[in-house]
């Protein structure tokens, strides 16, 4: 059963032609699944403000995503380099984890709920230490695990701030079967300043197969 839900925008124009900074890859990898498809959701959190936790674009057909953001980061400016900076003037803004014992994110992203299928998800973090986990969760009773979205870390270079080095890191994702609303969790120690997160995720009908974890096995079930 299909059931059409009328298509949610959420964006807010930040300045004129403001790029997606750090989005380095620009969506999934090729060959997998368009940004924008039928059955596709894409999220995008630059926390360009004070204290708020928007994403300043998405699409979602089933609801708005959300980001936690708990206590123990610190909203700031911090030192970058252009190929992170959109506006040029040095700074990128983001959540500094000031917890000794570190913190996690969680995002959390609704989508159709279709028991047969798989929910991918692409996962991009740009931050200035590695984050030490990454993982995705539906409800009890679901399965998770990883892919290689065959995609490397990306190094941008200095000023970092914290003895760190800023990087775009890529994931890849899956929850089965497909839950109403997935959760992500990104770990991080002390000092890691958190930039920029962008999600695109993709419901298929096909139930994962034990060999598809890799991203050649998610191209074969998408079609
Ligand atoms: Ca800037
Ligand atoms: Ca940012």
């Amino acid at each position: 059963m299909r059931i059409t839900i009328a298509i949610l925008w959420g964006a807010l124009v930040l300045s004129a032609g403001a790029a997606y900074g750090s989005d380095v890859w620009g969506g999934p990898p090729d060959g997998t699944w368009d940004r924008f498809a039928d059955g596709t959701t894409f999220t995008h959190w630059d926390f360009l403000f004070q204290d708020w936790t928007e994403p300043d674009e998405w699409f979602n057909p089933y609801g708005p995503p959300d980001a936690d953001i708990p206590i123990g980061f610190e909203w700031g400016l911090f030192e970058a380099p252009p190929s992170i900076d959109p506006d040029g003037d040095g700074f990128v803004e983001g959540w500094h984890c000031l917890n000794p014992a570190g913190g996690t994110i969680t995002l959390t992203i609704p989508n159709s709920a279709d028991p047969e299928g798989t929910k991918w998800i692409y996962l991009q973090v740009t931050s200035s230490k590695k984050p030490t986990g990454v993982s995705a969760a539906g409800p009890p009773g679901t399965a998770s695990g990883t892919w290689n979205p065959g995609r490397p870390d990306i190094m941008h270079g200095g000023p970092s701030p914290f003895g760190g080095s800023w990087y775009t890191y890529s994931y890849g994702l899956y929850v089965q079967p497909n839950p109403q609303s997935e959760t992500i969790t990104i770990e991080v120690i002390e000092c890691t300043v958190i930039d920029q997160i962008v999600v695109d995720t993709i419901c298929t009908q096909d139930p994962i197969a034990n060999d598809a974890t890799t991203w050649s096995g998610v191209k074969a079930l998408y079609r």
